[in-house]
């Protein structure tokens, strides 16, 4: 395979595994072919301070053997194009919401085209001819329109982190047809689940005039694309070990002593609208309302990674948390008994599989998710000799892999509560059963599997 070159809208050193997420994921492709990874620097310049729209200083710094490219944003391209394209249009509709998008504002379009246009410019000149380009998530669809358009030949494969809507859907947005015709400038595009896929083969054959051309391909506007489900995974051993470190076995012992006579439920999340917080509350207040056995015991743990807090739906949802904790708390609460911990902080992630470890039960209940790496990372932690129970719902894309969770519907609080209730009560052997199943499944197709299926499908996906 020629050099692996990974644009995202955000770059990390692959070398910081602390991190997680892509850099995990990227790293061992991208050191073992001495790769480039390319992306937005982090810095919004105002405009006062030289920050023109469209243009932008280019960084380069080694990592390793990894090179790391990174582009500054005028301000003004930032907003428009992360805060109100990408996150104001693309992220709600994806996941459904067509009543969070704000399809008012034709200049985000313009800023969201122009990040892309710039991208490409910046990004071309480093490219080599047998380069083989990933490109990663909604901020970039249209980034390997803008490369071909400036005569790259090289094969593009995307990967699509969050979930694809139906065709219905998809259609609201007003630019749905520019944004599906960028993605024939692939030649291959991942999604998370085989629901996406189907999604992405209706709009393209019923929107968009496109030919099947047998097992996953499609052609429409003179190219052919190949689209598949690559589930992505995580890094089983690597959150294994981290969970021997100090730092979690610490947090472990210190959660198993402070809630020794409780029973611990645990979610961790960005604190974003699609991971159905407030009904993940609402859920667990039934529990307590119909399940009275588990007051004084039952204790929720949420953390809530800040995210976005400059788009206004984030600030709502802050706001009904808050709301929603305190109700609850005021309830049921007792003198030596809070029902829910709420944290609206990051937590370090050398904690974080102590944390999972000292849980009963995981509470993994988004409205809409891509995939959920937070289920996956829960089931690696367990003690498979007593291992906790994953709650899980059905609209996360991890749902078409984990089929021994207990899976359900978020926005029925009622059948919620009731698996909620199962899971606290579940037998060992049976705990230990669907555990062993889901540890499996997760090492099976972990991120390992992910990069390598997903670069060696587009190795042998011909090109155009
Ligand atoms: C997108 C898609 C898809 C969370 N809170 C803290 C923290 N985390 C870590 C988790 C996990 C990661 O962040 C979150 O990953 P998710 O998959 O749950 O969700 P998104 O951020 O929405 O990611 C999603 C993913 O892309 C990958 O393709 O699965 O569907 O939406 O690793 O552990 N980490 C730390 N502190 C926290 O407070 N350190």
């Amino acid at each position: 395979m020629g050099r692996l070159v990974a644009v995202s809208n955000r770059v990390a050193d692959p070398r910081n595994h602390a991190a997680g997420g892509l850099a995990v994921a990227l790293s061992e492709a991208l050191s073992k072919t001495g790769g480039l990874w390319f992306g937005w620097s982090g810095k919004a310049i105002d405009i006062n301070q030289g920050g023109t729209p469209g243009e932008g200083e280019l960084h380069l710094q080694q990592a390793g053997n990894v090179t790391l490219a990174t582009v500054d944003l005028s301000r003004e391209d930032y907003d428009a194009y992360y805060l109100g394209y990408s996150n104001g249009v693309l992220w709600p509709v994806f996941h459904y919401r067509l009543d969070l998008a704000d399809f008012d504002s034709g200049g985000n379009l313009n800023s969201y085209r122009r990040v892309n246009q710039l991208f490409a410019r910046k990004l071309a000149p480093l490219l080599k001819p047998d380069d083989v380009i990933w490109i990663h998530d909604y901020h970039l669809i249209p980034l390997a329109a803008e490369l071909r358009a400036i005569g790259c030949g090289q094969r593009i494969g995307f990967f699509l982190h969050i979930p694809l809507p139906p065709p219905l859907i998809l259609a609201a947005i007003p630019q749905h047809e520019w944004l599906m015709r960028a993605m024939f400038a692939y030649d291959l595009i991942g999604f998370q689940s085989q629901a996406d896929v189907d999604h992405f083969a209706r709009y393209a054959q019923d929107e968009a005039g496109a030919e099947p051309m047998g097992e996953y391909r499609f052609r429409a506007f003179h190219r052919t694309v190949r689209a598949q489900a690559f589930p992505i995974g995580i890094d089983v051993d690597e959150f294994i070990e981290l969970g021997k470190g100090d730092d979690s076995r610490e947090t472990y012992e210190m959660m198993r002593a402070q809630y020794a006579r409780r029973r611990l439920l645990l979610g961790i999340d960005r604190l974003d609208y699609s991971k159905g917080l407030p009904q993940r509350l609402k859920a667990f207040q039934t529990l307590l309302a119909e399940y009275p056995e588990n007051r004084a015991s039952a204790t929720l743990i949420q953390i809530a990674a800040p995210s976005r807090e400059s788009v206004d739906a984030y600030a709502d949802l802050r706001r009904d948390m808050e709301g929603i904790t305190g109700a609850i708390n005021s309830e049921y609460g007792e003198l030596d008994w809070m029902p829910v911990r709420y944290i609206h902080r990051s937590t370090a992630r050398k904690r974080l599989p102590g944390l999972c470890r000292a849980s009963s039960v995981a509470l993994v209940t988004p409205l809409r998710d891509g995939m959920n790496l937070v289920a996956k990372e829960f089931i690696a932690a367990q003690d498979p000799d007593d291992p906790g129970v994953l709650v899980l719902s059905r609209f996360a894309g991890a749902a078409e892999q984990l089929k021994e969770a207990l899976l359900v519907n978020p926005y029925d609080f009622r059948a919620t509560a009731q698996a909620i209730q199962q899971a606290l009560h579940m037998p060992l052997a049976e705990r230990r059963t669907r555990h062993a199943k889901l540890l499996e499944r997760i090492r099976a197709q972990d991120v390992h599997w992910w990069s390598s299926e997903f670069l060696r499908a587009l190795a042998e996906t011909e090109n155009g």
